[in-house]
């Protein structure tokens, strides 16, 4: 199968928008055909090298939704023609993680997912005869792809897949955050570290859970306009203030918040985020991706006084089982999807999306294919 894609061919360099072959599945796995798809920041951050699992050359993309095209042997969950969302957090329903009832990192495919093959190994992806890695399991930025069928959430056909592919990570995470990892209680204060897609997500999820505030922190003021439509009451720029900002925070609120989401991916926000919650309860949630060799730091005395760090992957959610649900709530109007699409564009322009997401310019840029 001939595919338009683009190709990550070392970091830190454009992606180059070309035709690539693509085998068809394997046993256990499904060729997909992505309809849209959009950039989050975290393929940004693969692309510049920063992720130690970064494999190049690669496929990326990792927040789509598109319709099966063809399943391969043994595959019995899904069939041809039936709308997905592609999961780079697994649900098998049978390994010691999802068994456990305590986490949605399933391992089943998870080590060659790292690795940028199948589970079998090796990659469904080449160019001119040259194998090319998958990516998070998903590679979206393919028209057609291949993942295991583990790796897909079979969603209505009636929702839009060009709004409902950013339940593939973003919209997904941010809500996921608030209700699953943190279990925000109704009256409880919330500061918010970063508005792109995941923090304006995170929001949204507090406002949803009926937290009394949700400060909206950012460097760019640009981005307070959304965070107020998504439900954010008081607006906080760093640069505003000569404080550190967990003491701008901590002033704010009688002693600082119950939690905190940092959703940057940067390692001295992240000691901001935990240092601004409460003594004695405050918990702050990690959602941002820092880079290879990063590290973070507080004084142990902030845990022991009772504030808890804590880290969110995919929201703790379960995609196979849960996702369906999120689409019915976008479908019902329980769940805000549009606003977060800043731009549309085709496939071609995806460099032009990256800029914008760089330049602070766009929460999400939905790419059609
Ligand atoms: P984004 O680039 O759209 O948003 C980041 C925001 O942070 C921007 O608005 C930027 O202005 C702001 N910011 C940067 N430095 C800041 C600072 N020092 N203080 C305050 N604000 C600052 O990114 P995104 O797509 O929303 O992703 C956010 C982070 O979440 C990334 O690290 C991404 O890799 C990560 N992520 C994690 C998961 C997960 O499951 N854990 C899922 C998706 C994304
Ligand atoms: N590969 C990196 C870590 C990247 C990472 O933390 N990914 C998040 C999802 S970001 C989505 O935009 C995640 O869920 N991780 C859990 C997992 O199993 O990958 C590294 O540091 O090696
Ligand atoms: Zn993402």
């Amino acid at each position: 199968m001939k595919s338009r894609a683009a190709i990550a061919w070392e970091a830190g360099k454009p992606l180059e928008i070309a035709e690539i072959d693509v085998e068809g599945p394997k046993a256990g796995e499904v060729m997909v055909q992505i309809k849209a798809t959009s950039v989050c920041h975290t393929d940004a951050f693969t692309l510049s090298g920063a992720d130690p699992e970064g494999n190049f050359p690669a496929v990326l993309g990792h927040e789509g939704a598109g319709v099966v095209q063809e399943v391969g042997e043994g595959v019995t969950s899904l069939k041809p023609g039936d709308h997905v969302i592609p999961l780079y957090t697994a649900e098998c329903g049978q390994c010691k993680f999802c068994l456990s009832g305590k986490t949605n990192l399933c391992s089943s495919v998870r080590a060659t997912q790292g690795k940028g093959v199948m589970p079998d190994g090796t990659s469904r992806f080449s160019k001119d005869g040259q194998s090319l890695h998958h990516y998070m399991g998903c590679s979206t930025f393919s028209e057609y792809t291949v993942l295991p069928e583990v790796s897909l959430a079979k969603v209505s056909p009636e929702a839009p897949l060009d709004k409902i592919c950013l339940l593939g990570c973003g919209v997904t995470t941010g809500i996921g955050a608030v209700m699953n990892t943190a279990k925000v209680e109704p009256g409880a204060t919330v500061a918010v570290f970063g508005l792109g897609a995941i923090g304006l997500a995170v929001i949204q999820g507090a406002q949803m859970a009926k937290a009394s505030r949700i400060i909206a922190i950012d460097v760019n003021p640009d981005k307070f306009d959304l965070a107020r439509q998504f439900g954010a009451t008081e607006f906080v720029n760093p640069k505003d203030y000569s404080d550190p900002i967990q003491q701008v925070i901590v002033d704010l609120t009688d002693g600082g918040v119950d939690y905190s989401f940092e959703c940057i991916g940067n390692v001295n926000v992240m000691r901001s985020a935990l240092e601004c919650c409460h003594k004695g309860w405050g918990e702050s949630i990690i959602i941002g991706v820092a880079g290879a060799g990063e590290e973070i730091s507080t004084r142990p005395f902030q845990l022991v006084t009772g504030r808890v760090w804590k880290g969110s992957a995919f929201g703790g959610v379960k995609g196979r089982s849960e996702l369906p649900g999120y689409v019915d709530d976008y479908m019902n109007g329980k769940l805000k999807i549009d606003e977060f699409v800043t731009q549309d564009m085709a496939f071609e322009e995806i460099n032009e999306a990256f800029e914008l997401l760089h330049a602070g310019k766009s929460i999400r840029t939905v790419l059609h294919y």
